[in-house]
């Protein structure tokens, strides 16, 4: 399992961050100290290499500003200050006042979390147990990917795709809604070896991303208008036989329907919808129809508009139409996870509710949620939340209003974490967490079909606790005597997964695949209720929906003459991992400061300088940055990169000041990309001086 020298050991772990690649890590531990951590070079989608950001992973873990030990709140709500307390104080006061919450009514308690951790045991399982045997509201979490997940599983019938190495093999890429350099690294580095073989790389993003820029073609469309480009690509491959009708005869299912459909879309009218020129719509569906093997790398970044869930629809019956999915390096990849077999239920053990049916909350509008009263369509006013793997004053939508609901003082929070990022700031409690170095875990992944386990490598840094113990301790506090909650964590790994994990083989080389057919929709096969790849999709239909894909126009569409006639787009910055690694001083160095990209062209109209400081606003708020002007942006788009802490930005707020929990058309997601602004230059501008954690 761990090979010792004199006083050095190699752990086998897994990078835990919300990311495709899912890296086998190599920690170095030198006298109870982690010391290096790199890509594992026998995990073939690991390679040995490992992002910036985790290379960090030493940094972050020791960082001065670690959370070592419980703090309860001195100040008012918000205001950071805390003091330190014992973990059985903490404990006892917490399960004393959920206790007295739920004799009234334990909805009136919601869990917060997303993917801080991808493990499955840090994630949910001791976790959601606890909240099960409570009673408390169900969390909806939909703040990623819940649109194009329910899009995919409509029409391929799972999240399911092609596997990431054989994009080798391709001859024609279509990097679609994903910068994948930044996000994506390791299925960069597979499509580089397909453009050394010869493979040409098309990217579709409104931004000229670093990854557009090293792909041969790039197609800026409009934020939004992804569908009205897959329909006329269609339309294209109608028109000009392009399409592989042996494929679609057999496999597939509401061919009739969507041709008509498509026929409404003449590359004309798509390149007025997506404001391109109508000959990259021509190109692009030549090449889809005669380079084989074609393959299309989507990613979540195009589906945080209003239609994104259409858009993943239409684009996903792409690979059917030409038969691409014939060939193992041929069809479409946006997840993966549809591969594991994961026992979610023994996991987080859903029974344990017995007959009570607790109401579901929204993660993606905790801003309204948090500020409704009692009602009967409502139930009960939120009285307590508990945060784990999870910042929403930072990442969640309209901000403003989260940072409102979260200010309650009657708000009872406690916060999971092992920083005081803006969320900690508002806690009545925060309880510091182990990191993936301190403690066990199992990992699938959405970008692969290896299975990783993760091992502790260290002792808990300080006082810290992982996430299931906190939850057992919690749970031995109220009383819940159900011998589930005594599972240790290296029980619940080797309970994880179905049997297609082999225990021994995780403990000795950290990863084991899935058994995965190569091409596995070759001839047809579809995990759907017809086992074809479902144009129409009946489902939908029954739901009141179109049982069709279509191009459903933004929320928020850019009108030239409007008060905000800037669309903004709000995607990663590459040194950031949502908004963890912003407090990591080596990469934020890097990052500098928070910027707007703008084109020249909207800059000079509104009297705006390379490197000063805008207002960016809407009616929900405004937020301060600088602005970077460069060709990256299209004219009429703007991107406000990264989700900055906001308290380490330049007035206090970040990009999710402008953001709306407007949700999706599919799965309930937020649009953070379907957004208009207005920009202004703000030359009275003085940067409030950063706030300084305090814990005590
Ligand atoms: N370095 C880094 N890596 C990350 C993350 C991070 O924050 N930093 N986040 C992780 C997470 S949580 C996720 S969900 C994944 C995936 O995260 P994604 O959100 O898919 O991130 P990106 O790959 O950056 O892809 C977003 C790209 O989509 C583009 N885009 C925006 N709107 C549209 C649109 O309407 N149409 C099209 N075609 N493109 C659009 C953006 O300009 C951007 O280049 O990445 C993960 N990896
Ligand atoms: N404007 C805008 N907003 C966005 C996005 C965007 O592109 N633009 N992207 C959205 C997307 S795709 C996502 S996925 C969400 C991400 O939102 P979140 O899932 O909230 O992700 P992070 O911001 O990375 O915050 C995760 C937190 O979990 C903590 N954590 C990590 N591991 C552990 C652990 O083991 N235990 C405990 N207790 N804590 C842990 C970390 O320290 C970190 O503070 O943000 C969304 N918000
Ligand atoms: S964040 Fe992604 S690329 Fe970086 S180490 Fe983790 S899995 Fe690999
Ligand atoms: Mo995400």
């Amino acid at each position: 399992m761990s090979m010792n020298t004199s006083h050095t050991t190699l752990v086998k772990g897994a990078c835990p961050h919300d990311c495709p690649d899912t890296c086998a890590l190599l920690t170095t531990v030198e006298d109870g100290r982690a010391t290096k951590v790199q890509g594992n070079p026998e995990h073939a989608p690991t390679d040995g290499v490992l992002c910036t950001k985790v290379a960090r992973y030493t940094e972050r873990t020791y960082h001065p500003e670690r959370l070592l030990q419980p703090l309860r709140r001195t100040g008012p709500k918000g205001s950071g200050q805390f003091e330190p307390v014992g973990w059985d104080e903490a404990l006892d006061a917490i399960a004393a006042r959920l206790k007295t919450i739920a004799a009234r009514d334990p909805q009136a308690i919601l869990p917060y979390s997303y993917a801080g951790t991808m493990g499955l045991v840090q994630g949910e399982s001791i976790a959601a147990r606890f909240f099960h045997q409570l009673g408390a509201s169900l969390l909806d979490r939909t703040i990623c990917a819940s649109a194009g997940a329910e899009a995919l599983t409509q029409t391929l019938g799972n999240k399911v795709g092609m596997k990431v190495a054989f994009f080798a093999e391709s001859k024609l890429i279509v990097i679609w809604g994903s910068n994948s350099i930044g996000s994506n690294l390791h299925f960069w580095r597979v499509a580089q070896e397909a453009k050394r073989q010869g493979a040409k790389l098309v990217c579709i993003d409104p931004r000229r991303s670093e990854t557009a820029d090293k792909c041969h073609e790039h197609i800026a469309l409009r934020p939004g208008t992804d569908a009205a480009l897959a329909l006329s690509l269609m339309h294209e491959l109608i028109v000009h036989d392009g399409l592989d009708a042996d494929y679609l005869e057999q496999y597939t299912l509401g061919w009739e329907a969507l041709k008509a459909r498509a026929l409404q879309w003449p590359p004309e009218r798509a390149a007025e919808v997506c404001g391109i020129p109508v000959k990259q719509i021509q190109d692009l569906a030549r090449d889809w129809g005669t380079i084989k093997p074609a393959a299309i790398r989507l990613n979540y970044g195009m589906q945080r508009v209003r239609g994104g869930g259409n858009a993943v629809r239409a684009i996903a019956c792409l690979p059917a139409l030409t038969g691409a999915w014939r060939h193992r390096a041929g069809g479409l990849l946006l997840s993966s996870s549809g591969h594991f077999p994961v026992r979610r239920a023994a996991l987080q053990r859903p029974d344990l509710l017995g007959e009570r049916r607790p109401r579901t909350l929204n993660m993606s509008t905790i801003g309204d949620d948090l500020l409704r009263p009692s009602s009967a369509e409502f139930g009960p006013q939120v009285e307590a939340l508990i945060v784990y793997n999870s910042n929403p004053v930072a990442v969640a939508p309209e901000s403003g209003k989260v940072v409102q609901g979260f200010a309650r003082e009657d708000l009872f929070t406690v916060v999971l974490e092992h920083f005081q990022t803006d969320t900690a700031d508002h806690a009545d409690f925060i309880l510091p967490a182990t990191t993936q170095l301190e403690h066990w875990d199992i990992h699938t992944s959405y970008g692969h079909t290896d299975v990783l386990l993760n091992q502790p490598a260290i002792a808990p840094v300080g006082q810290a606790r992982t996430n299931t113990d906190i939850f057992r301790a919690l749970a031995a506090r109220m009383g819940f005597d159900d011998p589930c909650f005594l599972d240790s964590d290296e029980a619940l790994c080797r309970s994880a997964i179905g049997d297609a994990q082999d225990f021994a083989q995780l403990l000795t080389h950290g990863f084991a695949s899935l058994p995965v057919p190569d091409a596995p929709f070759a001839q047809g096969g579809f995990p759907t209720p017809s086992g074809r790849c479902e144009f129409f999709s009946q489902r939908l239909a029954d739901q009141g929906l179109d049982g069709l894909p279509d191009h459903v126009p933004n929320y928020e569409v850019t009108d030239p003459n409007g008060r905000y006639p800037l669309a903004m787009i709000s995607p990663p910055a590459r040194n950031f991992l949502n908004s963890t690694f912003v407090n990591v001083q080596s990469l934020r160095d890097i990052e500098t400061e928070p910027v707007l990209e703008m084109h020249p062209q909207d800059a000079q109209a509104r009297g705006i300088e390379d490197g000063v400081v805008v207002r960016v606003f809407n009616d929900r708020g405004v937020y301060h940055c600088r602005a970077r002007l460069n060709q990256r942006a299209r004219p009429g788009v703007v991107h406000g990169l990264g989700i900055w802490w906001r308290k380490l930005g330049l007035n206090g707020t970040n990009v999710n000041e402008l953001t709306s929990q407007h949700l999706t058309d599919l799965g309930r997601a937020p649009v953070f990309y379907d957004c208009l602004v207005e920009v202004a230059p703000d030359p009275s501008f003085v940067a409030a001086p950063a706030k300084k954690e305090s814990h005590a």
